[in-house]
This record gives C-alpha cells, structure tokens and sequence, in this order.
C-alpha cells in the first residue's frame, strides 16, 4: 500500500502558504551557490550548487560499466579504463538548475525552493560522446538518447530510475562529453562519480549523473523527467513545451556586507565597482545591463570578452552609491532576447529567469 501523499500531483502554494519542512528538506540537501563565489571563474566543487532528485547512489568506481546500446549495430559496454582511454577533451561550463528563480514565483509551485543560486561553473573532462555512439554503430532513424542515471526513486507515484532523453542531434553535438573530471579531480559523489553526462547549453536535468546506461531510440522517449516533469505548463492539463536550453541570466555578487537574518547588504556611500557573472546557454550574449532604480531605466555593463561559448561572462559597473535605500538589478540579454522584469510563471515554476534585485541601503 503506497501513502497518498508520495503519489499526489505538482501542487501550487495557497497564497499564504509558507515554505513547508518538505521542501526545507530539499533545500537542505540540494544547496545552491552563495553569490559572493560570482568571484571564482570556476566555482570550486563544494561550491557548486547541487541537485539530487533521489539518494546519492553508492556506486563502486572498479565494478562500474557502462552499457551503450538500442537503435544501434554493435551495443557495448565499457569500464572506466576504457573510457579513461578513448579521447580527453576538456570544457568549462555553466551548470543551472531549471528550477532556478521558482521560490521567488506568485503563487509558488512546490519543489525544490530556488532563489537565484542554482548556478555553478566547473571545467568537466571526459570523453567525446558522439565518437562513442558513432563506435556503437548509431543506425539510421535514431530519434532521442537515452541517459539513465544509477539512482533510484519515486516521484509523484511514479517509480524510476532518473533518466532523462536528448535529441538525437544534440547527442552528437561535439561539445557533449561523458565526463570523468570536474576542476582537474576525479568527481565527487555528488556530482556524479564516477561519470556524468555533461550536455553544454542544457539546464541541469539533462546533465545525467552516475550514469550507467546510454540507449538510442528510434522514436520519442516517454520517461517522466521529458514527458512529465521538465517542461513549461500554464495549467495541470497542459501538456506542455520541453524545458531545452538555458535562457539568459546575469547575477551580482551582492555589494558590501550582509545582515545575518535579513541579508540586506550595507555600503558605504562613494564609488562602488558591482561585479558578476552572465550566461545563456540558448544563444550568445550580446550585452549585461544594470539597474540603480529597481528596473526603471538600465545602462549598459562592462562584459568580459567571450571565452568558451558555454561558461559564464563576468561583467562589471560602476555605481555612484547616495545614502538611502536602492534596489539593484541587473540583466543579461543574448541575441534572442532579455531577462524579463515580470514574472515567466509556470506550474512547476521552470526556467525563471525574472531579473535579481538586490536591496541595499547606502550609509
Ligand atoms: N542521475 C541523476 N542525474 C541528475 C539529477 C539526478 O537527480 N539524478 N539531477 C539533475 C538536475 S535537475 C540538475 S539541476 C543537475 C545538477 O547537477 P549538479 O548537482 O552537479 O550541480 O543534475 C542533473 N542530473
Ligand atoms: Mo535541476
């Protein structure tokens, strides 16, 4: 006999509905970046935010396998050594959850609670994935790409192993690897250990960890984390558009110090240089915008010149601080668009990407 509650649907927050100990318990265990580490080009690993749908599994590095098979002419199964050996490429890359901005939604869809930190910046090496499944003989008529992770649990009643499909096309992207490192270190349980998938541009669900089985298929791939879960609903009924890649964002490291409780920060009046990091994984950026008025009128940032297509850009303003209290924004826009001021709402509170605001009083 199953408790109702561990199948009930994707809820929405009465109004008045504070954030519950269920979802402090996933915040808990899933944290986020705090934002001062905007500072790292690349975030050190205990750092990076976190997102763990089930339990860390417990998997031995010596007697694990991956097996490479389906819609495919010669499935194999490889051991460490034998990806270790194939050839190591190396990427750095901006990892966000899809999840990231949804606590700051009205009304607030139940998950894992999100502000703005959901984001972290590794460089992940690994094997190309495309050579592997090229190896494996990929036979005509493939539709999507299988990743299925070694964990295990149930979600909305439905019992799985997390896994999560990509299109065929984005598989063979050259980009993608099947990492085994993560900042020059063999990965850390949380991360992945022993390999991951990691698909550039893509929000997190699709960066597969404790991978253990890639299967090719030769038509859409129904699984509850595609079919289900990662997409873009305007009510329960709705089917539906597929969470794809990351949209843009910009985010400061806040100025000045903090209040413990509150968080408010507290500057010193003068010149003030505010820096951060920016990001799409859609298209590329063309520009990072800050806001000194809580979003009424913008002027442009300095942004880095570009690095690696999917890492993260840092950018830099300079504010001329007055006493009083100030609402800062800052948003990043790519060449299909900006961040939106309003909010994106969604059922499950997906690809949020509302502009941050940061509240400051200057003394
Ligand atoms: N096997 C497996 N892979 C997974 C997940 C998971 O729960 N299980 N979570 C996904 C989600 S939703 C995100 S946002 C990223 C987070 O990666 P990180 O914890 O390394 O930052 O991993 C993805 N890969
Ligand atoms: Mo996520």
């Amino acid at each position: 006999m199953v408790a109702p509650e561990i199948s009930a649907p994707a809820r929405v927050a009465a109004p008045d509905e504070a954030i519950s100990l269920d979802e402090l318990r996933l915040a808990t265990r899933n944290h986020g970046m705090p934002l001062e580490a905007l500072r790292y080009d690349l975030t050190p690993a205990g750092l990076h935010y976190l997102l763990i749908h089930y339990d860390i599994p417990d998997v031995d590095p010596d007697a694990w396998r991956l097996r490479i098979g389906g819609h495919v002419d010669a499935p194999v199964t490889l051991d460490l050594d034998q990806l270790r050996a194939r050839e190591r490429v190396s990427h750095t890359v901006t990892l966000e959850c899809a999840g990231n901005g949804r606590a700051r939604l009205l009304p607030r869809p139940i998950s894992q609670p999100w502000l703005d930190e959901a984001v972290g910046t590794a460089r992940w090496t690994g094997a190309p994935l495309a050579a592997l499944l090229r190896d494996a003989g990929l036979r005509d008529g493939a539709v999507d790409v299988v990743f299925t992770g070694c964990d295990h649990g149930t979600e909305r009643g439905v019992e799985q192993d997390y896994q999560r499909a990509l299109p065929v096309a984005d598989a063979l992207g050259e980009e993608v690897i099947l990492a085994y490192e993560m900042n020059g270190a063999p990965l850390p349980p949380q991360h992945g250990a022993p390999v991951r998938l990691i698909a550039p541009g893509w929000y997190g669900m699709a960066q597969v960890k404790w991978l253990r089985e890639i299967t090719v298929l030769d038509g859409p791939f129904r699984g509850f984390q595609n079919a289900v879960a990662y997409r873009r609903k305007r009510d329960p009924d709705d089917p539906g558009e597929p969470i794809t890649r990351i949209q843009p964002r910009a985010l400061m490291i806040p100025p000045g110090f903090p209040d413990f409780m509150t968080r408010r920060r507290i500057v010193d009046a003068g010149e003030v240089r505010l820096r951060g990091r920016a990001w799409s994984g859609r298209a590329p950026l063309r520009a990072v915008e800050l806001s000194v008025d809580g979003g009424a009128t913008w002027t442009p940032a300095e942004l880095e010149a570009a690095g690696e297509r999917y890492a993260w850009r840092a950018w830099s303003a300079s504010w001329t601080a007055r006493p009083g209290d100030h609402e800062l924004c800052v948003r990043a826009i790519d060449e299909l668009g900006g961040q939106p001021v309003g909010q994106p709402w969604n059922t499950q509170g997906m690809a949020n990407n509302m502009v941050q605001r940061v509240i400051v009083t200057v003394r």
